[in-house]
């Protein structure tokens, strides 16, 4: 198949490279990507803390395994450790939730064991479990996640914690207030009432124990782009608008408008841009603008905020096998997972850190985690004073008054114009419908128009591996396959001439 059609990829996240190589190898030759940044990869992106590589964007391969494709991808570059290769590591199946060894501090300086909030990660667990559950059923008892595990908890710890003692319940319930905030950085939202309930069983995991890269996500990107032919994408080059259903013209009937006035002429764009950015610019980004049944998906499903916070010691004060540090906050309100008063306390939405292993290859390194509003707030301080509300917050909790870390770098997804937040949520009111809607090919209905104009790829577009680098790549490679079986489905003389 050689195809004269000219296709243009919006943005150079994985899923545009995705698109762009399956067209290339499928024999496309005018493929073109144009990326408003100065480089590729966009939510995937690699940096360093001193030595050490971090990961700003997506961390892990989420469910490393044969179904996987990024797994699949990172085995054939070279890319990855040889424990995530083997079939042990393949079969685990964890459920999206990694069985991490935990040290739990409160903020009266304790140390809790982990018998002390067993009882109520247990529960936990199960509720997420259940509520996966609702999707299938079609019927949802509660308009959200929080009120779900809000209502349950009170329920079950009225009947099977009736004997235990109040300060116990008091750290149980402190636990799910923890979890919350734990849940809203893995679903990206602000707050877990946020997201819907009988959407939230839509996305699905794979088997396999996440695993990180250990040369740097970007190796992912590298690969691929050096894969396709050099000059194949415009970097610098915002796209403004998108113009479409030009009903006159029935070759090149897709004009691309970019923000330094260049005008592009193609049959077919794929718009990849993130959700985030999508909520801001629709009214601009389409003329005419998006159908109302595809606007309002793009309105429903949610897209929040989670960043990083990493931080360097020059020792470490945790166990020497923990991989994750988790805080009770004894002042706050049992099962909240929002902050009343941001600006002051905004800290208090970090749940805690992951424990960057191994210390051979990172050193004394730990990443934090927080989502939602506090977030975005935390991204408008200086790098100073986010060092000052870490460094408060681990002498209090751990009650030692010396540790100091040696340098901080946090990631900064809601204030980047490009993005506007880190990932896709199903929010309230949400189904698999609206996911179809945000996939769906513009025009709509094809009567005599040319048929897919504009085409929609990327994470947000993935109706169940939605929020991950192997969603997005699915996406891209299944808009690319779309285009291709329609170039395979009509006849030579139908073909665009070059
Ligand atoms: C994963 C992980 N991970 C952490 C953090 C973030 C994300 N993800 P892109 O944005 O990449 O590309 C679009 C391009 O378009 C971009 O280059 C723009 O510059 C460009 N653009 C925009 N506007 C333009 C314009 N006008 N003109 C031209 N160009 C324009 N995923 O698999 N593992 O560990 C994490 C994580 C902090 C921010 C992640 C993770 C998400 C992925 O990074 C993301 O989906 C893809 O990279 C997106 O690729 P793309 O091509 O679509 O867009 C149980 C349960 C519950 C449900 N959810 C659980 C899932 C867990 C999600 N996990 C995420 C966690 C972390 C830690």
């Amino acid at each position: 198949l050689k195809v004269n059609a000219k296709i243009v990829i919006v943005g150079c996240g994985i899923s545009g490279i995705a698109a762009a190589h399956r067209l290339v190898k499928a024999g496309f030759h005018h493929v073109r990507i144009v990326e408003a940044t100065a480089r590729s990869g966009g939510r995937i992106k690699t940096g360093s803390l001193g030595d050490n590589i971090i990961e700003i964007g997506a961390n892990w391969i989420h469910g490393p395994s044969e179904e996987n494709p990024v797994f699949c991808l990172a085995r054939q570059y070279g890319l990855l450790d040889p424990e995530a290769l083997t079939p042990e590591n393949q079969a685990m199946d964890i459920g999206g939730h990694p069985p991490w060894v935990p040290n739990v501090f409160t903020s009266s300086g304790q140390k809790l064991n982990i018998e002390d909030v067993a009882p109520a990660v247990e529960m936990f667990a199960e509720l997420l479990e259940q509520s996966s559950e609702f999707q299938s059923q079609g019927g949802e008892p509660y308009a959200s996640m929080g009120d779900f595990i809000r209502s349950e908890v009170r329920r079950q710890a009225a009947e099977k914690w009736k004997d235990v003692d109040a300060a116990a319940i008091s750290t149980r319930l402190h636990v799910v207030s923890n979890l919350l905030k734990v849940e809203c950085c893995v679903n990206g939202s602000h707050s877990m009432d946020d997201v819907g309930l009988g959407a939230f069983g839509l996305y699905k995991t794979l088997p396999g124990l996440d695993c990180t890269f250990p040369g740097g996500y970007e190796g992912l990107i590298k690969n691929l782009m050096s894969e396709l032919p050099g000059g194949l994408v415009t970097y610098n080059q915002p796209v403004h608008c998108v113009h479409w259903s030009n009903t006159e013209k029935r070759e090149n009937p897709v004009v691309i408008e970019c923000e330094a006035g260049e005008r592009i002429t193609a049959d077919h764009a794929i718009v990849t841009v993130p959700l985030g950015y999508l909520k801001k610019h629709h009214s601009t980004l389409f003329r005419p603008p998006l159908p109302l049944h595809k606007l309002h998906s793009v309105q429903r499903l949610g897209f929040g905020t989670n960043n990083k916070i990493f931080v360097e010691f020059d020792s470490p004060w945790w166990d020497a096998d923990c991989e994750v540090i988790y805080y009770l906050w004894e002042d706050e309100d049992a099962m909240v997972d929002q902050v009343p008063d941001v600006q002051r306390s905004w800290i208090k939405k970090l749940f805690g850190f992951t424990v960057l292993k191994p210390t051979e290859r990172y050193g004394h390194v730990l990443c934090g985690w927080i989502a939602g509003h506090e977030s975005e707030y935390m991204e408008t301080l200086s790098e100073q004073e986010v060092m000052q509300g870490v460094t408060q917050l681990i002498r209090r909790f751990t009650g030692n008054p010396t540790i100091t870390p040696r340098r901080i770098l946090r990631s900064q997804w809601f204030h980047d114009p490009w993005t506007c937040g880190s990932y896709t949520y199903p929010g309230r009111g949400c189904s698999l419908q609206d996911l179809e809607n945000m996939m769906e090919p513009l025009p709509t209905k094809t009567s005599q128009a040319q048929p897919l104009q504009v085409l929609f790829a990327g994470e947000a577009t993935h109706p169940c591996y939605y929020s991950t680098v192997h969603g997005a790549l699915l996406s891209g490679w299944r808009e690319a396959d779309r285009l291709i079986s329609h170039y395979s489905s009509i006849s030579p003389s139908e073909l665009p001439r070059s």
